[in-house]
C-alpha cells in the first residue's frame, strides 16, 4: 500500500515560495486550530455550548457560543508563530493585534471566519472555518493594511467538518484537500490537484430570496428550473446547505454553481457574504481550481475593499455558468443605459 501523504511531509516538500517558511509555520498552526475547533463543534452537545449567547456581532447577527468558541482557538493557535503580525474575524468589530514579541518573523495578516454557517450548528449540519493570508508593508499593521484586494491574498483555504473533517488550502499553486485522521491525529492528502469541471448541471442559492433578486439572477434561476424544456435543453439539480463551505467544497468535487446575488430584502447591505473572510479566500480556491467567481459585475479578487466587513454579492463555480451570469448581467446593464 502506498503511504498517505500528512500535511508536515505536503508542506516540506511542495509550497515553495518566498513565503514557504511562513507558509509552513502558519499552515500547522491553522491546522492544529481546525482540529480543536473540530473537537469543540463535536462535543459541543455535551459540554453544553450549542445555544446562542445575548451578544451580536458587528453584523448585528446573534452570536452562538461556539462562534466566540471557535474564535477564541483560532486566535489562541496563530497569535504566536512570530509570522502572524495581525488577525481579523467575522466575530470580532476591530483588527486583533498580536503582541510584539511575537511580530518578529514577519508580517502576515491571518483574516478568518471561525465558524461559518454557524446557524446549522446545533443541527448538526456541516460547518466550517474560512481563512486567507495576506501580506502587510507594515510590522504593526493598522486596518488599512488589510484592505487589499484579493489578489493580494498569499495562501487561501478552509476547513470542513462534515462527515469527515478536512484541510482544503491554496498558495496558488492549485489546490489541495487533506481529510483528518482523528485518532492519528493527522491530516493526510486525500484530494490532490482538485479541478471544478467547467459545465454543470447543478446550481446553490436561497430560493426563498427569488423575489428580491435582480432581474438577471432570476433569469438564470428560471431558466435551471425550466430544465429540458427551457433554452437550457437540460435539466438541473438544486442543493441548498447554507453553509458557504459545504457548499463550495461539494462544488470542487463534483461541479455546480454557488451564489448569494444582491437582493434588496435588506437594501443596506450589499448581498450577505463578507468580501474579505468568505468571497475572497473561497474566490482564490475557486479560480485556482479552474473556476470562476463573480460579483455579476466584478471579478471578486479585483474589488478594491473600504471595510473590514463589508459585504459583496457572490457567483462562484462552474465558469462556464459563472460567465454566463455574468453575460445577463452585462446584457441587463446595456439595456437599462439606452
Ligand atoms: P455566517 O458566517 O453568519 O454563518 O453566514 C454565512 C452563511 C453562509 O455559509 C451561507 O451560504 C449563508 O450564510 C446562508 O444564508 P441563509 O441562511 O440566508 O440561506
Ligand atoms: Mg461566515
Amino acid at each position: 500500500m502506498v503511504q498517505p501523504v500528512n500535511l508536515d511531509q505536503f508542506l516540506a516538500q511542495q509550497v515553495e515560495s518566498e513565503h514557504s517558511q511562513a507558509l509552513t509555520s502558519m499552515l500547522g498552526d491553522i491546522a492544529f486550530a481546525c482540529k480543536r475547533i473540530a473537537t469543540a463543534i463535536n462535543t459541543g452537545a455535551i459540554t453544553g455550548n450549542m445555544g446562542s449567547l445575548a451578544s451580536e456581532n458587528i453584523q448585528g447577527e446573534v452570536q452562538k457560543a461556539l462562534d466566540i468558541i471557535t474564535n477564541d482557538i483560532f486566535v489562541e493557535a496563530n497569535q504566536t508563530s512570530g509570522y502572524v503580525a495581525a488577525m481579523a474575524s467575522e466575530e470580532i468589530d476591530d483588527i486583533i493585534e498580536v503582541a510584539e514579541k511575537y511580530r518578529q518573523k514577519g508580517n502576515y495578516l491571518l483574516v478568518f471566519d471561525p465558524l461559518d454557517g454557524s446557524s446549522n450548528v446545533n443541527v448538526n449540519i456541516s460547518v466550517g472555518t474560512i481563512f486567507s493570508v495576506l501580506k502587510s508593508a507594515n510590522s504593526h499593521p493598522v486596518l488599512a493594511d488589510f484592505l487589499q484586494t484579493g489578489t493580494a491574498q498569499i495562501c487561501a483555504g478552509y476547513a470542513l467538518y462534515g462527515t469527515s473533517t478536512m484541510l482544503v488550502f491554496t498558495t496558488g499553486k492549485g489546490v489541495n484537500g487533506f481529510t483528518l485522521d482523528a485518532e492519528a491525529g493527522e491530516f493526510y492528502l486525500t484530494h490532490a490537484n482538485m479541478q471544478i469541471a467547467a459545465d454543470t448541471q447543478e446550481f446553490a442559492v436561497n430560493m426563498s430570496n427569488y423575489r428580491f433578486w435582480q432581474e438577471p439572477v432570476q433569469r438564470y434561476v428560471d431558466e435551471c428550473l425550466l430544465g429540458a424544456d427551457g433554452e437550457r435543453e437540460k435539466d438541473f439539480n438544486m442543493r441548498w446547505v447554507a453553509s458557504m463551505v459545504a457548499e463550495v467544497h461539494r462544488i470542487l468535487v463534483r461541479g455546480g454553481v454557488f451564489m448569494y446575488p444582491l437582493d434588496t430584502k435588506l437594501p443596506a447591505k450589499a448581498g450577505k457574504l463578507r468580501l474579505m473572510y468568505e468571497a475572497n479566500p473561497m474566490s482564490f480556491i475557486v479560480e485556482q481550481a479552474g473556476g470562476a467567481s463573480s460579483s455579476g459585475i466584478q471579478r471578486i479578487l479585483d474589488i478594491q475593499p473600504t471595510g473590514l466587513h463589508q459585504r459583496v454579492p457572490v457567483m462562484m463555480g462552474s465558469r462556464n455558468e459563472v460567465e454566463r451570469l455574468i453575460a445577463y448581467h452585462q446584457l441587463d446593464a446595456d439595456n437599462q443605459s439606452f
